[in-house]
């Protein structure tokens, strides 16, 4: 079998990559040309996968590699990904999060062998925006529920959301969406909330240890932006909304999810969530909890910058679709998952300030 990412490069493509070699995949990966390596994630299996330029914005490109390849599996995982960036850059998001996805429908439809190839985008839970459908006391999305995109970058996947039903329809192309609701790892992107919360716990458990100090607050002052110890100032961590509610699962498990979709017989979307939501706070005591702070308000600021011009509150996702027919079910939980992350940066952290002290 022989699968095409788009978006290899990213969180999802480095793991679904793994769990398709593992399969015995040939995986072609695409990448853009950036005048930085962007390789890191997927540097450790790199031998093993062919990796192609491209840039999914340009259609005659992705074209081209769908004919060159002739994959039975293309994944597009490819996008601006991030919500609040897509305020300050609607176009872009628009194009490669919205138009991308219709470059590869279209070079699938016109590769002469659509019949022969499955399709996976990613959508998003950020197309319910505010929308979410009750059920006694409680509150969730599901398959069911419609959508309210928030955000240029919600309504730039909805837009593919759509185009995926349609070239369904109308060419009979196999292509499936799954609607992922929020998953982080060891390997997010450190301006998503969760990977920013960590990064910064590390940091700050590093320049405890190099003052040879312990996370005990009785060793600091707190003023409005800074933490001080007798000898140095450490920046507090800097966020916006703390009340919004987000249904977090591990990326690992969430690849395996789009694969199950792709062997299927029937092409259909699927919710994939954990059916637990947690609020901001809520990863804050954890993972605050996991270096002993109990009393991280005294951490962090509440910073306007970081505030959406219009938020999504609210996502509990019920993947009762996914397990009755794909018989997926999450094995990380949420505890697992702010732990783990903790610990692969403090670890990271560690590593670098070793090699520091080596040269
Ligand atoms: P990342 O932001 O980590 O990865 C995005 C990928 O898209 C990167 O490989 C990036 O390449 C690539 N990319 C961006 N622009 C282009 C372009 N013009 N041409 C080709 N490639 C491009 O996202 P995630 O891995 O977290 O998410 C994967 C997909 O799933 C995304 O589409 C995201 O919107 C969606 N999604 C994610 C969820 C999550 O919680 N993680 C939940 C729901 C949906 P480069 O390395 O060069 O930047
Ligand atoms: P989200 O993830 O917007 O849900 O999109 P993000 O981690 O960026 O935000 C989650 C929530 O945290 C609040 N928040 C902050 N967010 C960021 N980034 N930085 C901050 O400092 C901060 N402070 C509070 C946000 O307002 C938000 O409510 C992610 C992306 O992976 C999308 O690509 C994907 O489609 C959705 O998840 C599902």
């Amino acid at each position: 079998m022989k699968a095409i990412i788009f978006g290899i490069t990213g969180q999802d493509g480095s793991y679904l990559a793994e769990l398709l070699l593992s399969k015995g995949y040939d995986v072609i990966g695409v990448t853009r040309r950036v005048s930085v390596d962007t390789l890191q994630r997927i540097e450790h299996i790199l031998p093993q996968i062919k990796i192609v330029e491209g840039d999914i914005t340009d259609a005659f490109n992705v074209s081209n590699v769908i004919k060159e390849y002739e994959p039975d599996e293309v994944y597009n995982l490819a996008a601006q990904s991030h919500v609040g960036t897509s305020f300050s850059q609607p176009s872009l998001t628009w194009d490669i999060t919205g138009a991308g996805c219709l470059n590869i429908l279209e070079g699938i439809r016109y590769s002469g062998r659509k019949e022969d190839i499955k399709f996976y985008q990613a959508s998003s839970s950020e197309m319910f925006g505010k929308n979410y459908t009750t059920s006694g006391y409680k509150k969730y999305q599901d398959e069911e529920t419609p959508f309210a995109p928030q955000s240029p970058y919600a309504i730039a996947k909805l837009a593919a959301h759509h185009l995926v039903r349609n070239y369904r329809d109308s060419y009979e192309i196999f292509g499936c969406s799954g609607i992922l609701f929020n998953h982080e790892s060891e390997r997010r992107g450190d301006k998503f909330v969760t990977r920013k919360i960590t990064k910064w716990i590390a940091d700050f458990y590093n320049w405890c240890e190099f003052q040879g100090l312990d996370q005990d607050p009785r060793h600091f002052t707190y003023d409005e932006d800074f933490i001080s110890s007798r000898r140095e100032d450490f920046p507090k961590l800097r966020l916006g909304n703390l009340d919004a509610h987000r249904d977090w699962g591990h990326a690992e498990d969430y690849v395996r999810a789009m694969w199950l979709m792709l062997q299927e017989d029937i092409p259909d979307d699927y919710v994939v969530a954990t059916g637990n939501t947690h609020s901001v706070r809520e990863f804050l005591q954890i993972a605050f909890g996991h270096i002993h702070v109990n009393d991280w308000e005294d951490y962090v600021v509440i910073d306007p910058e970081f505030y959406r011009p219009a938020e999504v509150d609210y996502l509990l996702g019920v993947p009762a679709k996914a397990k009755k027919v794909l018989g997926w079910e999450p094995e990380i939980s949420f505890k697992q998952l702010v732990q783990r992350m903790v610990e692969s940066d403090i670890n990271e952290t560690q590593l670098r300030r070793s090699g520091l002290q080596g040269v």
